[in-house]
């Protein structure tokens, strides 16, 4: 539904590229409708000029605090126009429609960060300007709303691919853009009022999402904490249901995240179970079952298993329960429960139950959020996913069918755990776990050791490690860490190359009759 531009609204702060942006609306044939700093600027620019105040009937008053809160306006940016009452009351009230909002806010950040004083800080938080931003973004079945001095060129360039009008696609892009703007300007108010207030609790992030719980503190007792939710919606531990055992801490919610994301990477009818700690997995299987996939998990790392937090990727049943309560777990999270599992765990009072409903689709786009100082870094959620045909034989041998299963198993584990990470791997159970070390090497080390140990553990002749594959998350710079990796009795390897030395490992491969697979793709996590 393309609606023609014929009457724009026009109020902004920042009054860059404004004259040449007006000027090209004029030339459209588009009526101008402005507030009195803007309308000012324009008609010094010789442009035809309408003020608002002429349109409400009402000057601008009480230090320009109300100048386009009235519902001439409103009426104009929220009418449906193809709703006949609104229609009519647009008739009555001697409402004209407004097709084009272009707003940019009073300076607030900008006054905050040149360290105003209180008062002026709070006569720059804008009120009309972002009420007429929401009126318009939420009419972008009809109104196009532009915030940003950047985006002028592109509703240009918009009107002319579309004969003066714009898409529904198009307005309906500008809205989102509109939304986040107003959001990050209510944020920074409330950021600046926290910090004025000395406000010291996770409420002073309160915009950051809803508060679901208030924390009992945070990574560590002296820190305080809460959680929030974002909105999504997306299953996980957000929005499971508890079922038993006390209140989650900041560290379960993160661990037992980390464990559900990772096996939702396998399909319901492929029984598998992660076991967290620290958010990193140690102990991740497959299996015919769920108990035996738990089975297998827990075998990797014994030691690092205790209070753990479990994930399974298919409903918690009674035999898997049982296993499931040999040892001490903070948490257990499934898609769901059966009454005879929720029986076992019943006896078990400090063990949390929490079931979803169904797993979260780990290819859906995420943006995720990192805090730095005086920032953030936002990036998109790690939804690599390599299957066999994008993987490329760089050895002599080229790896087993069994092999292959096995390095794509590894890999898709290599995903969930901290960087450096090396991942041995054997008939579907990870058997040895390095993570989060600076040096590669030492990865490959510490994860063969652990697989020692629980040959220890296990009274087994050999350590699990021999015969397995290695997944690395990233290549390897030198041969030492593949030597090391052959040494500990890994068969074949999988990491992304690139290196510059790619070749010596390749070599080092072939001299020890490893097989060794190139994905072109790596999996830092940190
Ligand atoms: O003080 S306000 O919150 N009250 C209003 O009714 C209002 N309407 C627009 N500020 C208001 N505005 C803002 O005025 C706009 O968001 C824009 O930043 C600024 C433009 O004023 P002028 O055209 O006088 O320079």
């Amino acid at each position: 539904r393309p609606v023609h531009i014929t009457r724009a609204l026009i109020s902004v702060s920042d009054k860059t590229g404004l004259i040449d942006f007006a000027r090209a609306l004029a030339a459209r044939g588009v009526e101008l409708l402005s507030t009195g700093g803007t309308a000012k600027a324009l008609r010094v620019a010789g442009l035809t000029v309408r003020d608002v105040s002429e349109v409400t009937g009402f000057p601008e008053m009480m230090d320009g605090r109300v100048k386009t809160l009235h519902p001439v306006v409103h009426g104009g940016l929220l009418a449906l126009r193809d709703n006949p009452e609104h229609v009519a009351a647009m008739k009555d009230h001697d409402i004209a429609p407004i097709d084009l909002l272009v707003v940019n806010l009073y300076p607030f950040e900008a006054t905050v960060a040149k360290g105003a004083p209180y008062d002026e800080c709070i006569e720059n938080i804008d009120i009309g300007g972002p009420a007429m931003i929401r009126a318009a973004s939420k009419n972008h079945a009809f109104v196009t709303t532009v915030v940003d001095v950047e985006d002028y060129n592109a509703v240009l360039a918009e009107l002319d691919a579309n004969d003066g009008a714009t898409t529904y696609s198009f307005r309906q892009k500008m809205a989102q853009i509109a939304y986040a703007r107003t959001a990050a300007y209510d944020a920074a108010v409330s950021t600046w009022m926290a910090k004025a207030i000395e406000e010291d609790t996770p409420r002073r992030r309160a915009f950051a999402g809803t508060l679901a719980q208030t924390l009992r503190y945070g990574e560590n007792p002296h820190q305080k904490a809460a959680f929030y939710l974002d909105g999504s919606n997306r299953p996980g531990v957000a929005t499971a249901k508890q079922w038993q055992g006390k209140e989650l801490s900041y560290n379960n919610i993160n661990d037992t995240d980390a464990a559900f994301e990772l096996v939702a990477e396998f399909p319901t009818e492929q029984p598998a179970c992660a076991i967290i700690k620290h958010a990193n997995p140690c102990g991740v299987a497959t299996g015919k079952t769920l108990a035996e996939a738990y089975a297998r998990a827990f075998d990797c790392d014994r030691t690092s298993a205790f209070g753990g937090i479990i994930a399974l990727n298919g409903t918690l049943d009674e035999a898997t329960a049982k296993e499931i309560v040999g040892i001490f777990t903070e948490v257990v999270i499934a898609p769901d429960a059966t009454e005879g599992a929720k029986a076992v765990f019943a006896a078990k009072k400090n063990l949390r139950l929490l079931t979803t409903g169904t797993l979260p689709d780990v290819k859906a786009p995420i943006t995720t959020f990192r805090q730095v100082s005086g920032g953030f870094l936002v990036q998109d959620k790690d939804n690599g996913i390599i299957t066999e045909h994008d993987l490329k034989v760089v050895t002599e041998r080229a790896p087993t069918d069994q092999e292959v299963r096995d390095l794509l198993f590894a890999w898709t584990v290599a995903k969930h755990v901290k960087s450096n990470a090396i991942i041995y791997v054997k008939d579907g159970a990870t058997v040895g776990v390095g993570a989060g070390q600076m040096s590669r090497v030492d990865s490959t080390r510490i994860a063969a050791r652990k697989s020692q140990d629980m040959a220890d553990v296990l009274g087994l002749a050999e350590a699990p490690v021999k015969g397995s594959v290695v997944a690395s998350d990233a290549f390897f710079p030198f041969a030492d860490g593949l030597i090391t990796a052959a040494e500990a009795g890994a068969t074949a390897v999988i990491q992304p190359g690139g290196s510059i030395r790619d070749q010596d490992v390749i070599d080092a491969a072939n001299e020890r009759g490893l097989a060794m697979v190139f994905t072109g793709m790596r999996h830092f996590r940190h």
